[in-house]
Formats: structure tokens, C-alpha cells, sequence
């Protein structure tokens, strides 16, 4: 009997000491989906066209390099801010101008039939934007 849980004993700890020496399998390699996000999202265009922004609305990663091209005759501008529409004329009375507050975070200045403009936005938010010549032109990029 004594023997026998003597070897049962030894085989026990055999195991034990077995075990404890496998080595424990290498973690795979993980690939981070941050790497990916990271890479420079694709550039996108805004044609000014029929004094009209088109797209007027889009919405953008950030990073993201957004060129204007001016495909009308007339100069435009890209300017970031707002602007109050002109107001209704009251009956005998002259309409209220238009009022433009550019912000100047973006200024073209005036370009030409032909030309382009370039911004790359790297802040997320909403970015609305007009051109100081023709003050009924209006546009929005969304930053996300
Ligand atoms: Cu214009």
C-alpha cells in the first residue's frame, strides 16, 4: 500500500512538473483598426457652378483635402461664416440688404472661371460657408 500511493504520488508530481513546463502559446498578432482609420481619406470636389455650390451640403471625414473649381464666367469666393438673407420689403419700403459674417477661418478670396481652391479640414464640425460676391450663395461641409 505504502508503495503504491508512493508511486501515485510521484506520478502526480511527474504531471505536475510536465504542465508547468509547456511552454504557453504566443499571442497572434493583432492588427489595430486604428492603423486603418488613420490612412488619408479619399479627396473630394465642389464645382461652383450656375452661381450655386454643388454639392451645397456634404459631409466629410476629418483630414479630408475638399478641392472648389469655378466653372462659371463670374469670380467667386469661398468664405467661411454666415449670412442673413435680405429681408422682405415692407410696402413702400426698400429691402434690407443681405448680411455677410465671413468667420475667416476659410478665404479664398476671389477666383476666376477655370481656378480652384483648396482647404483641408482637419477639425470635426459644421463649417458653413458663402462667397462674398454673390452673397446668396451658401454651402455646408460637415466634418465628422
Ligand atoms: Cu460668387
Amino acid at each position: 500500500m505504502r508503495v503504491a500511493a508512493g508511486l501515485a504520488g510521484l506520478t502526480l508530481l511527474s504531471l505536475a512538473a510536465l504542465v508547468a513546463c509547456t511552454p504557453a502559446a504566443a499571442p497572434a498578432p493583432t492588427i489595430t483598426p486604428q492603423a486603418v482609420a488613420a490612412a488619408t481619406p479619399a479627396p473630394k470636389t465642389v464645382s461652383i457652378k450656375g452661381f450655386a455650390f454643388n454639392p451645397a451640403t456634404m459631409e466629410i471625414a476629418k483630414g479630408t483635402l475638399v478641392t472648389w473649381t469655378n466653372e462659371d464666367a463670374a469670380p467667386h469666393t469661398v468664405s467661411s461664416g454666415t449670412v442673413t438673407p435680405a429681408g422682405s420689403p415692407a410696402v413702400g419700403a426698400s429691402p434690407s440688404p443681405a448680411v455677410a459674417r465671413p468667420d475667416g477661418k476659410i478665404e479664398s478670396g476671389r477666383f476666376e472661371n477655370g481656378k480652384t481652391f483648396a482647404y483641408t479640414f482637419n477639425e470635426a464640425g459644421t463649417f458653413a460657408y458663402f462667397c462674398q460676391v454673390h452673397h446668396r450663395m451658401i454651402a455646408t461641409v460637415v466634418v465628422k
